[in-house]
């Protein structure tokens, strides 16, 4: 079994140590850190999430793979955040009210670091309220919203509206995304666009704050 592969295996089987340690020996082995991740990290949540749709596994599981890969990324951070010089405009992200999935978002979050860009991180469960008080404080260019679930989709909506009646909504570039959010829901909820990675969210804002 190839290195990333074995690196799969150890986060879907929730093995964080093992994580850490095979992580950590592929970059000193001169393997680069977007491949890790896009070949050994990413690959593992596809998995263990459609393990979680057939009911092969359960919660407890799939925490134990989601602490895995926290503990991945936490190893590739360094070099994924790397390069920025944190000067440039500043975006707020947030984890939508009532989701609780931040790996992706915090994905997202490093490589605009990385990229640059000022990350204000808002965490997970974000009413639309904290979002637009955070606008009114940080007065970012972008503000980024992510949602894992169908059920907290519309909650970027509800936040894109909240932000339209406290008269914020044009002070501020709006990103969407998440596993379920597609480009099509991004501009039916009004949103100024959308992305379906990390890599392509920092093309995105990129291409906003211009
Ligand atoms: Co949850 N979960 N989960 N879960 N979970 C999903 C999302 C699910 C698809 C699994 C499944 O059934 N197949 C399913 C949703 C089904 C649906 O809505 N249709 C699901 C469910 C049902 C649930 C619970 C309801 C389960 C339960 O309680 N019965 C529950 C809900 C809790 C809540 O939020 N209120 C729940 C809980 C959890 C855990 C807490 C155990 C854990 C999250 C831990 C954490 O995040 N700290 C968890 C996990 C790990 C998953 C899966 C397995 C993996 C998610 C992940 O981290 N992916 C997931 C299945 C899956 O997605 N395959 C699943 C890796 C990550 C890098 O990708 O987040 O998509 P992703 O981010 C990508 C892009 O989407 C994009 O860039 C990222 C990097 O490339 N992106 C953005 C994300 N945000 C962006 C923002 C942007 C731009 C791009 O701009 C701002």
């Amino acid at each position: 079994m190839s290195r990333l592969r074995t690196l799969t295996e150890s986060v879907i089987n929730g093995d964080e140590e093992a994580v850490v340690k095979l992580a950590r020996q592929l970059l000193a082995e001169g393997i680069g850190a977007t491949e890790i991740l896009n070949e050994g990290l990413i690959p593992a949540m596809n998995v263990v999430g459609d393990r979680m749709k057939k009911h092969e596994i359960f919660l407890p599981e799939v925490l134990l793979s989601a602490s895995a890969m926290k503990a991945g990324l936490e190893v590739l951070k360094p070099l994924l955040t790397a390069g920025g010089a944190s000067l440039g405009p500043k975006i707020i992200l947030g984890t939508v009210k009532g989701d609780l999935h931040d790996i992706g978002k915090n994905l997202v979050g490093m490589m605009l670091t990385g990229a640059g860009f000022q990350v204000i991180d808002l965490g997970i469960d974000v009413p639309a309220e904290k979002f637009a008080e955070a606008i009114r404080e940080e007065k970012p260019a972008i503000v980024g919203m992510s949602a894992l679930l169908t059920t907290t989709m519309p909650e970027m909506k509800t936040t894109i509206d909240a932000l339209e009646a406290a008269s914020l909504r044009r002070k501020v570039k709006v990103i969407v995304g998440g596993a379920p959010v597609t480009a099509e829901y991004a501009t039916r909820i009004g949103a100024d666009g959308y992305a379906p990675n990390a890599a392509l969210a920092v093309d995105l804002v990129r291409q906003l704050v211009q």
